[in-house]
C-alpha cells in the first residue's frame, strides 16, 4: 500500500486490488471530487444518501403509510430517456462497431472524454460502486465497478444490482476482472454555488470500448444512461464478452409457466424498449389452471448447457419499470411490489398525499396531481400528468411471485423463445416458427414502431433484431452469425420453439385486435400445446398461426373469427414487408449468414 500514501483519499480504501485502487485513483485525478465514498451496500448507508438526496431536492420522501421507504425523483426534462444518437461503440476498429452503432477512433474518443471529464466532479463526492451482473456464486462471476458522482445513481443500483462490500470482497481475494464503468453527471459545483434538484448536461456521451471492456458515461442522470449495470455493461459490452465466450446476452425477460397438469416451461421473450417485457414477465393469467412465476423483465444471460440445452439466467436484481400502463387491472403482480416500498419512481406525477401516478395506475384519474415538470394538473390540463417514459425502480425479491430458479446460478432450461414487437398491421398476433433457423430469421428481421423508451420520434417502425437495436454491441452481422454458428452447441431434440408475437395490433376501426396482458396467458398457452403436439395450427407463408378455434376464448368477450382476424397473413401487406426486409437484409453488407439468406428466399418464393 506504500504508494498510496502519496493520496489520502485512497488510504482508507477497504481494498488491496491493484487494478481497482491504480482505476480509482486516475480517476480521482481527472475528474476531482471532494471526497471519495466506498460504496458498501448497507442500509444505514441508504438511509444516510437518501436522506441527503431529500435534503438536497433530488427526491422526494413518499407518504409512508402507502409508499414505505419509497421516494420520487423528477429529472431535468431533457434527461428523460435514453439517447442513442450519443450512445457509441468506440471498438479498434470501425467494422466491428457495425452500421447499427455510432463509432469514432478509441484514441480520439478517449482524449475527447478526458477533456469532459477533467474536473467533472469537483465540489461533488465520487462513489465508488462494486457490483456483480449475475450471481456472486456463478460459475465466472461478471464483475464491474461503477465510479458516479450521482447518488441517485447509488440508491438506484443498489436496487437493481448486487453491490457492495461482499462483491468488493471476492474481487479483491479471487483478484477478479472487473469492468471499470465511469459516470458522470457533467455538472461540476464551485465553491459556493448552489446545486440543483437533477444536475446534468446538456452535452451526453454513452461510450463503450469493448475490446478494453470499460464504459465512460457522462453529462445523464436517467437509468439507461447512468445505471451503467444494466444496458451498458449486461448488454452492450456482455454481448462482446459472449460473442468471445460462446454466450448471448440478451434484451429478454424469463418466466416460469404451470399448467393444468403440472408440468413445468421456461419462456424467454425478446420485445424493444416499452414493449411489454415486464408486463408479460409478471403476467397474471385469465385463464384456470395455468399459474405464471417470473424470473426476469429486462436482460438474459443464455448458453447451451453440458447437454445442448440452452440455460438462460437474470443477470439483475431489479425491475426499472414502465410506469404508465401499470395499473391492478393490467399488471396486478407489479403494483404489489411497488405497494412494499423500497422504491425510487422517476417523473412520475405526486398525488396531494405524497403519493404516486401515473396514467393507467387507477381506473379513476384524481382530480389534482403534480405533474413530473412540477406544475399543477387535472384531468382537463391535457398533457400527460406523468412522462411517457416515466420509471419505477424496485427490488425484484418484492415480486411474490417470483420463482424460486431465479436464486440458482445454473438457470433454467428455456422451452421457447418469444420475439415480438409492436405493429399495427402486417404482422399476426402469434407465428410459430418453420424450425430453430427460421426463428432466428424472425428475430434478425424483428421490427417495431419507436417508443418514449430512447429520445427522439415516437411511432416510427424500424427493424429491430432480436430486440437489441440500440444494445448490440459489435457488429450486427457477426451478432447474427453468432446466434447461428452458437446453434452447432444445442442438442437439436431440446432447441426451444421459436413464436412471434404482436400485442399491439389493430383492427380496421383501430382499437386493439387482441385484449393483451392477462390474456396473453392464452397465446403462451397455445404455444405450449404446440410444444406437446396438441393444438392447431395453420401454415401460412411466414409459419403456422393458430386456427380460431385452437385458441382458448373461455371467459373472454372475442369470438373465433376475431382471432383468425389478428392471425392473418395478408398478401398485400406482405409485399411491402418483404420488399423492407430485403432493405434491411442490404444494410449488412454481405456479412449476413448464409442461413439467413436461404430463410429470406424461402420466405420470398413461399409469398410467390
Ligand atoms: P423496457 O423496460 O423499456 O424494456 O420495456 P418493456 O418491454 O418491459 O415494456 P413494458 O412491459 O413496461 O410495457 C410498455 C408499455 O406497453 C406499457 O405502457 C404497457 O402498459 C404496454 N403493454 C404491455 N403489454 C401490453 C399488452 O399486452 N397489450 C397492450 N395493448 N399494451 C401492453
Ligand atoms: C429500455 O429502454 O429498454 C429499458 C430502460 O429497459 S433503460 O434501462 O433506461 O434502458
Ligand atoms: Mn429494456
Amino acid at each position: 500500500m506504500g504508494d498510496l500514501a502519496r493520496l489520502p483519499l485512497l488510504e482508507k480504501a477497504p481494498t488491496t486490488h491493484a487494478r481497482l485502487l491504480a482505476w480509482v485513483e486516475e480517476v480521482a485525478e481527472l475528474t476531482q471530487p471532494d471526497r471519495i465514498h466506498w460504496v458498501d451496500g448497507s442500509e444505514a448507508e441508504n438511509k444516510k444518501l437518501t436522506d441527503e438526496l431529500v435534503a438536497a431536492g433530488t427526491l422526494k420522501r413518499l407518504n409512508p403509510e402507502t409508499f414505505p421507504n419509497s421516494f420520487a425523483a423528477f429529472s431535468d426534462p431533457a434527461d428523460v430517456a435514453r439517447v442513442e444518437e450519443q450512445t457509441f461503440i468506440c471498438s479498434e476498429n470501425e467494422r466491428d462497431a457495425g452500421f447499427t452503432n455510432n463509432w469514432m477512433a478509441p484514441a480520439e474518443m478517449k482524449q475527447k472524454l478526458r477533456g469532459l471529464f477533467a474536473g467533472s466532479m469537483r465540489g461533488r463526492t465520487m462513489y465508488v460502486i462494486p457490483f456483480v451482473m449475475g450471481h456472486l456464486d456463478a460459475e465466472d462471476p461478471k464483475f464491474g465497478v461503477e465510479i458516479t458522482d450521482s447518488a441517485y445513481v447509488v440508491a438506484s443500483m443498489r436496487i437493481m444490482a448486487r453491490i457492495g462490500t461482499d462483491v468488493l470482497d471476492r474481487i479483491t481475494q479471487t483478484d477478479a476482472f472487473f469492468v471499470p464503468a465511469l459516470h458522470s453527471l457533467g455538472a461540476p459545483l464551485e465553491a459556493g454555488q448552489a446545486d440543483v434538484a437533477w444536475p446534468c448536461n446538456t452535452d451526453k456521451w454513452i461510450v463503450h470500448f469493448p475490446e478494453e471492456r470499460s464504459i465512460w458515461s457522462f453529462g445523464s442522470g436517467y437509468g439507461g444512461n447512468a445505471l451503467l449495470g444494466k444496458k451498458c455493461y449486461a448488454l452492450r459490452i456482455a454481448s462482446v464478452m459472449a460473442r468471445d465466450e460462446g454466450w448471448l446476452a440478451e434484451h429478454m425477460l424469463i418466466l416460469k409457466l404451470t399448467s393444468p397438469e403440472q408440468k413445468t416451461y421456461y419462456v424467454s421473450a425478446a420485445f424493444p424498449s416499452a414493449c411489454g417485457k415486464t408486463n408479460l414477465a409478471l403476467l397474471d393469467p385469465t385463464i384456470k389452471g395455468w399459474k405464471v412465476e417470473t424470473l426476469g423483465d429486462d436482460i438474459t444471460w443464455m448458453r447451451f448447457g453440458k447437454e445442448g440445452e440452452l440455460r438462460a439466467v437474470n443477470p439483475e436484481a431489479g425491475l426499472f419499470g414502465v410506469a404508465p400502463g401499470t395499473g391492478w387491472g393490467t399488471n396486478p403482480n407489479a403494483m404489489r411490489a411497488i405497494a412494499k416500498g423500497n422504491s425510487i419512481f422517476t417523473n412520475v406525477a405526486m398525488t396531494d398525499d405524497d403519493g404516486v401516478w401515473w396514467e393507467g395506475m387507477t381506473e379513476e384519474t384524481p382530480a389534482h396531481l403534480t405533474d413530473w415538470r412540477g406544475n399543477d394538473w387535472t384531468p382537463e390540463s391535457g398533457a400527460p400528468a406523468a412522462h411517457p417514459n416515466s420509471r419505477f425502480c424496485t427490488p425484484i425479491d418484492q415480486i411474490d411471485m417470483l420463482a424460486e430458479e431465479y436464486f440458482s446460478p445454473e438457470g433454467v432450461e428455456l422451452s421457447a423463445i418469444l420475439f415480438g414487437g409492436r405493429r399495427k398491421t402486417t404482422i399476426p398476433l402469434v407465428t410459430e416458427a418453420r424450425d430453430w433457423s427460421n426463428g432466428i430469421f424472425m428475430g434478425s428481421t424483428l421490427s417495431s414502431e419507436t417508443t418514449a423508451a430512447a429520445a427522439g420520434a415516437v411511432g416510427v417502425v424500424r427493424r429491430d433484431p432480436m430486440a437489441m437495436l440500440p444494445f448490440i454491441g459489435y457488429d450486427a452481422g457477426d451478432y447474427l452469425n453468432h446466434w447461428v454458428n452458437l446453434s452447432a452447441k444445442a442438442n437439436p431434440e431440446r432447441l426451444p420453439k421459436i413464436f412471434l408475437v404482436n400485442w399491439f395490433r389493430r383492427t380496421a376501426e383501430g382499437a386493439f385486435a387482441w385484449p393483451g396482458f392477462g390474456d396473453n396467458a392464452r397465446v403462451l398457452k397455445w404455444a405450449i400445446e404446440r410444444l406437446e403436439g396438441k393444438a392447431e395450427a395453420v401454415e401460412t407463408p411466414i409459419g403456422f398461426v393458430p386456427t380460431g378455434a385452437s385458441i382458448d376464448l373461455e371467459g373472454l368477450d372475442m369470438t373465433p373469427a376475431q382471432v383468425e382476424d389478428a392471425v392473418r397473413v395478408d398478401p398485400a401487406e406482405w409485399e411491402t414487408e418483404l420488399a423492407s426486409i430485403e432493405e434491411w437484409y442490404a444494410k449488412f453488407g454481405g456479412s449476413l449468414p448464409a442461413a439467413l439468406l436461404a430463410e429470406l428466399d424461402g420466405l420470398k418464393s413461399r409469398l410467390g
